[in-house]
C-alpha cells in the first residue's frame, strides 16, 4: 500500500456511529493535488471515554507556563495530587543568574495547600491565608504564584480575595489564577489565562530598561533540557541580549522589564501568542515567528531575525556565526544520516513541536507520516498566513473573563507585526531573505496524516498501517507503543536528553534518533500475547 492509499474511514470502522463521525473531522490526509487547505476540527472537547493524550487546564497554567518562572513561589490550592503529579516531571531547567541567587530558586519545589475535607466542605480560604503567612516567613520570594486546581472553583474559594489581602500584610505581588482543571477542553484555556494575568501583573511593572543595542524577549521557550541556553548562546555570539525568556529559566525580576526590549520571538506560538499581541498592542513590541528546531530552521530563523533590524553588520556577523556553526557540526549529522535517511516517525505532541520537529527530522533525511497534536487550534494545522482571523476557537466561549479574544484581535498582517510597508514585507519573502511562518499541513509530506486528540485506539491502527521505524511521544502514549515493538522518543521530555535546539542541540537529537532506530533490542522482544503459553512460563 502506498501513504495515499490509506483509507482513514476504514480505519475508524470498529468506532460507534456517532463516534466516527466526530473523530473524522480530526483526522486531515494531506492532498497536495487538491490545491487549497482542507478544515481541522480541533480545540473541541475529548469524545468521553476515549483515552486522549490530552491535560487539563491547571497542567497548561501552572505546569506549563508559570510554574517555570523560577524565583516566584507556586502555591497549588487544591488537594495534593495535582501539585504532586505536575511536580519536576517537565525538564524545564533554571539556573542562578545575576538577579536569582540559588536560594530564590523554587521552581524545583513543590508547594499545596493539601486541601483535605473539611477543608472542601467548611472553604479552603484560611488554610491558603495561613500557607501564604508561612512561606513567606520562611522564604522570603519576590513574588507568589497561585493556582487553582478544580474543587476550588467549585466551593468557591475567593483566591483574589485571599491574595490582595496577604499583599496588603506581605507588600510583595501574589498573583493568583483562576485554572481550574476543568476549564476549557485542555491545557489550551491554561495557557491563556496564565498569559492574561503575566500581562497585566508582571510585564512593564519594572522600571529598569534592559541594556544592549538589540534586546530581545523569547516567548514560548521553556528551556526544557537547556534549549533556551542553547539559543541564547548563538543569539549572544551574534549580538542580541536576551532579556527575558517566557518562561523557561525566567525570573519575575526581569520579566517586569520586558517591554523594554525591542523584538518577541515567539517559539511556541501555541502557549503564548497572547502576550505576544498584547505586548504588541500595548507596547508597541513587533513578534516575529521563530523555530531553532533543525538546522536550516535555525538558519532561517536567524537570517529572519537579523532582517527585521535590517543592520548591515548584524546581518554579515549573522552569517559569520552560523558558517562557523555549520562547520562544527556538519561531519557529525552526516555520519547520523546514514542511520537515519529514509527511515520515518509519527510525532504526537501538544501545540507546536509536532510541526517543528518535522524541519529537523527532515534534516536527517526522515519523513514524517503521522503528525498530531493534543490541543493545537486551527490556525497551528492549517497554517497562519493566509487565514487571517480564525473565527472557531472554543476558548473564547468557555472562559468569558479573557481579556483577549483570540478570534477577534489576533494574526494581524505579518508586515504589520514586522513595522514594514506591504510592499516591503513582499519584496523579502520573494526574494527567500525573510521566510513566511506555515502551519503543520503546508509542510506535511504528501499522503501525511494530520490528527487532532489522537486516543491509543488511532495510535495503534496507524501504526499498523504505515508501520514507522520511531515514534515520538508523550509518557501516556511510550509504553503502548513498546508494546507494539517500537521504539519511541519522548519529546516533551525529551527522556533524560537535550538540548535538541539550534546547531549543536540538532546533533545531540540526531545521536539519540540513530541510537533509538540501531538498537537491536526492538527485534528481539517476542510480547507475551505472541508467545505460546509454555514460552510465558
Ligand atoms: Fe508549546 Fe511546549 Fe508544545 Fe506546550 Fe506542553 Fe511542552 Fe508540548 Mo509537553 S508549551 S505547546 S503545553 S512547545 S509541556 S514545552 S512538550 S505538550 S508541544
Ligand atoms: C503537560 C506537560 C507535558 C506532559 C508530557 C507527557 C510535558 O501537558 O501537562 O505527557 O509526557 O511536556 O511535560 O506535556
Amino acid at each position: 500500500m502506498t501513504m495515499t492509499d490509506v483509507n482513514i474511514d476504514e480505519i475508524l470502522a470498529p468506532m460507534p456511529d456517532k463516534v466516527k463521525k466526530n473523530r473524522r473531522k480530526h483526522i486531515v490526509k494531506k492532498d497536495a493535488s487538491a490545491g487549497c487547505r482542507p478544515q481541522i476540527e480541533a480545540n473541541t472537547r475529548t469524545v468521553p471515554g476515549i483515552i486522549t493524550q490530552r491535560g487539563c487546564s491547571y497542567a497548561g497554567c501552572k505546569g506549563v507556563v508559570v510554574g517555570p518562572i523560577k524565583d516566584m513561589l507556586t502555591i497549588t490550592h487544591g488537594p495534593i495530587g495535582c501539585a504532586y503529579y505536575s511536580w519536576g516531571t517537565r525538564r524545564n531547567k533554571a539556573r542562578t543568574d545575576d538577579s536569582t541567587p540559588p536560594d530564590q530558586i523554587y521552581s524545583t519545589m513543590c508547594f499545596s495547600t493539601d486541601m483535605q475535607e473539611s477543608d472542601i466542605v467548611f472553604g479552603g480560604e484560611k488554610k491558603l491565608a495561613k500557607m501564604i503567612d508561612e512561606v513567606v516567613e520562611i522564604f522570603h520570594p519576590r513574588a507568589i504564584n497561585i493556582c487553582a486546581t478544580c474543587p476550588i472553583g467549585l466551593i468557591g474559594d475567593d483566591l483574589g480575595a485571599v491574595s490582595k489581602a496577604a499583599e496588603e500584610r506581605h507588600g510583595i505581588p501574589i498573583i493568583h489564577y483562576n485554572c481550574e482543571g476543568y476549564k476549557g477542553v485542555s491545557q489550551s484555556a491554561g495557557h491563556h489565562i496564565a498569559n492574561n494575568q503575566i500581562m497585566e501583573r508582571m510585564i512593564g511593572t519594572g522600571t529598569e530598561k534592559v541594556d544592549g543595542k538589540y534586546v530581545l524577549n523569547f516567548l514560548g521557550e521553556y528551556n526544557i533540557g537547556g534549549d533556551a541556553w542553547e539559543i541564547e548562546r548563538v543569539l549572544e555570539e551574534i549580538g542580541y541580549t536576551v532579556g527575558s525568556t517566557l518562561t523557561g529559566d525566567s525570573a519575575y525580576a526581569t520579566i517586569k522589564n520586558m517591554h523594554t526590549a525591542h523584538l518577541n520571538l515567539v517559539q511556541c506560538h501555541r502557549s503564548i501568542n497572547y502576550i505576544a499581541e498584547m505586548m504588541e498592542t500595548k507596547y508597541g513590541i513587533p513578534w516575529l515567528k521563530v523555530n531553532f528546531i533543525g538546522i536550516d530552521a535555525t538558519i532561517d530563523t536567524l537570517r529572519d531575525i537579523a532582517q527585521c533590524f535590517g543592520d548591515k553588520e548584524l546581518i554579515a556577523r549573522t552569517e559569520l556565526v552560523i558558517e562557523r556553526e555549520l562547520a562544527a557540526v556538519t561531519p557529525e549529522i552526516e555520519r547520523y544520516q546514514k542511520i537515519c535517511r529514509g527511515k520515518t516517525a509519527f510525532i504526537f505532541v501538544g501545540g507546536s513541536r509536532s510541526h517543528h520537529y518535522q524541519f529537523l527530522l527532515r534534516n536527517l533525511g526522515m519523513e514524517v507520516m503521522v503528525a498530531g497534536y493534543e490541543f493545537a487550534h486551527r490556525d497551528d494545522y492549517e497554517g497562519r498566513e493566509v487565514i487571517p482571523t480564525i473565527k472557531s476557537d472554543a476558548d473564547s466561549k468557555n472562559i468569558p473573563e479573557l481579556h483577549v479574544k483570540p478570534d477577534t484581535e489576533m494574526y494581524r498582517p505579518p508586515h504589520l507585526r514586522l513595522k514594514m510597508s506591504q510592499e516591503k514585507y513582499d519584496e523579502l519573502v520573494a526574494s527567500g531573505v525573510l521566510n513566511e511562518y506555515r502551519g503543520m499541513y503546508p509542510d506535511m509530506v504528501n499522503g501525511g496524516i494530520m490528527i487532532d486528540d489522537a486516543n491509543h485506539f488511532e495510535t495503534e491502527e496507524l501504526v499498523k498501517v504505515f508501520k514507522p521505524d520511531l515514534i515520538f511521544t508523550g509518557i501516556k502514549d511510550k509504553y503502548v507503543t513498546h508494546k507494539m515493538g517500537l521504539p519511541s522518543k519522548q519529546i516533551h521530555s525529551y527522556d533524560y536528553s537535550g538540548p535538541y535546539t539550534c546547531f549543536r542541540g540538532a546533533v545531540t537529537f540526531a545521536k539519540d534518533v540513530a541510537h533509538s532506530l540501531s538498537t537491536p533490542a526492538w527485534k528481539m522482544i517476542t510480547p507475551p500475547w505472541e508467545q505460546s503459553i509454555t514460552e510465558q512460563r
